[in-house]
């Protein structure tokens, strides 16, 4: 294969994400209000270990030294959320101080030539809004709107790229069906409504944002799941037509094409509700408002048969490839299928970004001698980075794979603008609590020491050379 052939586009945009959430801590810093993750995480039993946030990867007190490391790297663009009860701590109230540690981070940002990618909602909703229904209440829509003008109008210029929502079926389905992540519920008609409201919201902000004629783009992130059919037999195929409707059309349909597919509502949520109601006339309309790019966030495949006895009648098959430490299968070959999929029925030629893909391993720090890297002298964060190390060959083989997968879309014409791998750095994963490490680079929880793992040096190189010459020649 010749270097050109292995190479990206030249402006494409390497990235890294996060989420307030998962790294920042500093939980009682400025202001900040409870959110639904402060209070589900302090509940006994609901993530491993009873671990919590409040201190997650300290990133509020060490942001600048965070942004420092992905200078460091090259990282091109950088994606991370902003938390809403810093802003909004309670019904009606503003917090001057969290909308300054945001402009703080966004100005530390292009001093470093890092182009800012936002994310307004992933999934730490303020207490005070559950407390009043969450995202099962209409209302929670219309805050949103609010909180999301506000961040429009003082970050305007300085964010090129926002995302409304990331992965509405983790905020309503695991939130609400599934009772996996907070608000903790187990009521699927409850998972309906919240989900409608999410993406109702979603629209609103659309709106709102180019109301206002603001110069960046505005997209949503989904979560999207390749399924396959464990048979060609015709039950098997009804069961890949189910799941996929839960894992990806009911919001692909929504967002594209103003509508929720019927098969889900008639397997899933329908039994549960009362009527649709809560569906008003012009909701979908809204909905399906044209945005500027579709984020897409791609970690594994579902392989799934009928099952007589299951009340969809779909069975999930036991894994058969290799996994990630989440039993994940690593499955490539999806994230190529399913761009090329997404492309063909639902965006056409409109850009899209992987906003998230990547792996959790059991990583192991190891202690290195400082001329593990040849000895050369090295001064101020990379200084501090020398000297321990994590190799992460699983990691680094995942991501180039995946990579691959998406540089075959871009052969093809695919208009894949950048990718973005979760995650820049260790953090807390949700239920799992600090269990699972997605980072390419390593946080010593006990010191708040970043040390690099084998795959961020990997992704400095890609980055660096816009491809994977060396990479695809080390597998010959
Ligand atoms: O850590 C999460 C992230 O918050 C959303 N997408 C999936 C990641 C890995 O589970």
């Amino acid at each position: 294969m010749s270097p050109t052939e292995v190479k990206f586009p030249v402006n494409f945009e390497w990235g890294v994400a996060t989420s307030s959430y998962q790294i920042e801590g500093g939980v009682h810093e400025d202001g900040r209000g409870e959110s639904i993750w402060d209070r589900f995480s302090h509940t006994l039993g609901r993530v491993h270990n009873d671990e919590n946030g409040d201190i997650a990867c300290d990133h509020y007190h060490r942001f600048e030294a965070d942004l420092d490391l992905l200078q460091m790297l090259g990282i091109k663009t950088y994606r991370f959320s902003i938390a809403w009860p810093r802003i909004f701590p309670h019904k009606g109230q503003v917090e001057r101080r969290g909308v300054e540690f945001y402009r703080r981070l966004l100005t530390g940002l292009h001093e470093r030539g890092i182009t800012p990618a936002v994310t307004l909602y992933h999934w730490d909703l303020p207490q005070w809004l559950q407390d009043e229904g969450g995202w099962e209440n209409r209302e929670t829509v219309h805050h949103f709107v609010v909180y999301a003008r506000l961040l429009f109008e003082e970050f305007g210029s300085l964010v090129p790229r926002w995302i409304t929502h990331n992965e509405p079926w983790c905020t309503a389905f695991l939130g609400y069906g599934l009772g996996e992540h907070a608000p903790g519920l187990k009521d699927w008609g409850a998972a309906a409504r919240a989900a409608h409201h999410v993406l109702l919201s979603h629209g609103l902000a659309v709106k709102e944002f180019h109301r206002l004629g603001l110069k960046g783009e505005i997209g949503i992130t989904l979560n999207l799941n390749h399924v396959e059919a464990a048979s060609d037999s015709e039950q098997d195929r009804g069961a890949v037509n189910l799941t996929d409707a839960f894992f990806n059309r009911w919001f692909l349909d929504a967002v594209f094409r103003g509508e929720y597919p019927q098969v889900l509502k008639e397997a899933l949520f329908s039994p549960h509700l009362d009527s649709w109601g809560f569906v008003h006339s012009e909701d979908m309309k809204v909905i399906s408002t044209p945005i500027d790019f579709l984020g897409i966030n791609y970690y594994s495949r579902s392989v799934v048969r009928y099952k007589e006895e299951d009340s969809m009648h779909v069975e999930r098959l036991p894994a058969s490839l290799p996994t990630t430490e989440m039993g994940w299968e690593i499955y490539p070959h999806g994230l190529y299928a399913l761009l090329t999929r997404v492309r063909a029925e639902y965006t056409g030629e409109l850009p899209l970004f992987i906003t998230e893909n990547g792996a959790a391993f059991a990583d192991e720090l190891t202690e290195k001698g400082v001329t593990e890297d040849g000895g050369i002298e090295k001064s101020g964060i990379e200084k501090s980075l020398v000297g321990k190390g994590v190799a992460d060959a699983q990691r680094v083989e995942f991501l180039r794979d995946h990579f691959d997968a998406a540089l075959q879309f871009i052969r093809e014409g695919g208009p894949l603008r950048g990718y973005y791998v979760w995650s820049l750095m260790d953090n807390f994963e949700w239920a799992e609590g600090y269990s699972k490490r997605f980072g390419i680079v390593y946080v010593d929880y006990a010191t708040q020491e970043r040390i690099l793992k084998d795959s961020a040096k990997f992704y400095q190189k890609v980055i660096n050379q816009n491809g994977l010459e060396d990479v695809l020649e080390s597998r010959a």
